[in-house]
């Protein structure tokens, strides 16, 4: 980031006293957020050793530096491919009036392959593609989704999913899941999940009517978080889509105006620090400290597709500073020669999955794979 935008950003945002926040549930002390005035943001262009990347080598080697710096601060390291992938308890079954067979299965792999959890495809009946996939971190065999299948099916894709709490359960307990199997991994339950989609993309190469080439990952606020984590390491997902994933997704550390989930509140101990590696939780109080932003994570996207989907009135995951993290990965799809890779789209509404989002997706990720028109402005918030 030159030094006029970060000039540009200071002056377009500014701290505030956190004074109320969304709702109970979501409302621990907003006493303990930090004020005072934006700090400058971190240039993901410039190493640690101070040189600039000005060549596509160059950005290779600090993509690694990065990779590693949020891996070893924010969401711990996760085991390699575990390569002993099995498939069991296969299932198929017709679903949408016989449009769509629901291919269902459970996954096993890792040590004896302990490690295991249920996955699903929804594919077009009869069907013999390689269709691309909309990859969820959802249970999709669950009714409620069905209406979002039929979407992903009609558009041409195939629809998948797996449950992610087989993995880890969305709580402190390290006990139980995959946590035990690998102990040597500082992995937090982010990085458990975001594993999962990449075991996902290993299961979804196995199936004959997939093209392992058109993946296209999601996923909602916690799990958007992991979903643009894991897009941002496993180069074979072509399109990331994190859908109003705030703070540790999309959002900034370091942009935050009132109302807002900052660090020291999502890594409280009685809120979501096992979500994080410990070390985040460091930096509460004190994120001007921080050697990086969000902004970093978008960057490891660079040059595949990224878009984050937010609604304006979903102030706890902050809309504004996802929108300064869009803007400051940007100088990196620039250098890679992918400007237009790195969208973020804001409609009016809070913290929902709409119908409209999901046609949102599935617009861009029918432009970034196969050239169809774009007609919705993905450009960010307008100044
Ligand atoms: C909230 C949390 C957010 C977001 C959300 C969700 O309570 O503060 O970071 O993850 O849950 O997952 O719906």
């Amino acid at each position: 980031m030159s030094e006029v935008q970060s000039v540009h950003i200071v002056r377009a945002f500014f701290y505030a006293t956190v004074v109320a926040v969304a709702s109970v549930a979501q409302g621990p002390d907003p006493a303990k957020v930090p004020t005072g005035p934006s700090p400058e943001l971190p240039n993901p262009l410039v190493c640690a050793d101070g040189s600039r990347v000005e060549t596509r080598a160059a950005w290779q080697e600090r993509r690694g530096e990065i990779a590693e710096l949020l891996l070893s601060v924010e969401y711990g390291h996760m085991p390699p491919a575990p390569g002993n992938l099995r498939v069991e308890d296969s299932s198929s079954t017709l679903v949408l009036d016989g449009a769509a067979e629901l291919r269902r299965a459970t996954v096993s792999m890792g040590p004896e392959n302990k490690a295991s959890m249920r996955v699903a495809c929804y594919l077009p009946s009869g069907g013999k593609g390689p269709y691309p996939v909309v990859l969820a971190l959802e249970p999709v065999w669950e009714e409620h989704l069905l209406p979002v299948a039929k979407k992903c099916l009609d558009a041409g894709n195939i629809f998948a999913g797996y449950e992610r709490h087989d993995l880890d359960r969305d709580d402190a307990d390290r006990s139980d899941g995959v946590h035990p199997l690998y102990p040597e991994y500082d992995w937090a339950s982010l990085a458990v999940w975001a594993w999962g989609a990449m075991r996902m993309v290993d299961y979804l190469a196995t199936q004959p009517e997939v093209d392992a080439a058109r993946i296209v990952l999601t996923g909602h606020s916690r799990a958007g978080k992991a979903a643009l984590l894991a897009g941002a390491l496993d180069e074979r997902i072509a399109v990331t889509v994190p859908h109003a994933s705030g703070a540790g997704g999309a959002g900034s550390y370091l942009i935050v105006e009132r109302g807002v989930e900052t660090l020291a509140l999502i890594t409280e101990p009685a809120r979501f620090h096992y979500w994080f590696h410990p070390r985040l939780a460091e930096f509460a109080g004190k994120e001007k400290e921080l050697p990086f932003d969000q902004h970093y994570l978008r960057a490891l996207v660079a040059p595949r597709a990224l878009l984050s989907i937010d609604g304006l009135e979903d102030q706890w995951a902050n809309p504004k500073g996802t929108d300064a993290m869009y803007r400051t990965a940007q100088p990196v799809f620039d250098l890679l020669g992918a400007e237009e890779m790195n969208a973020a789209y804001f409609r009016p509404g809070g913290h929902d999955t709409t119908m409209e989002d999901w046609d949102v997706l599935l617009e861009f990720a029918n432009h970034v794979l196969n050239g169809a028109p774009q007609t919705h402005d993905l450009q960010g918030l307008r100044r």
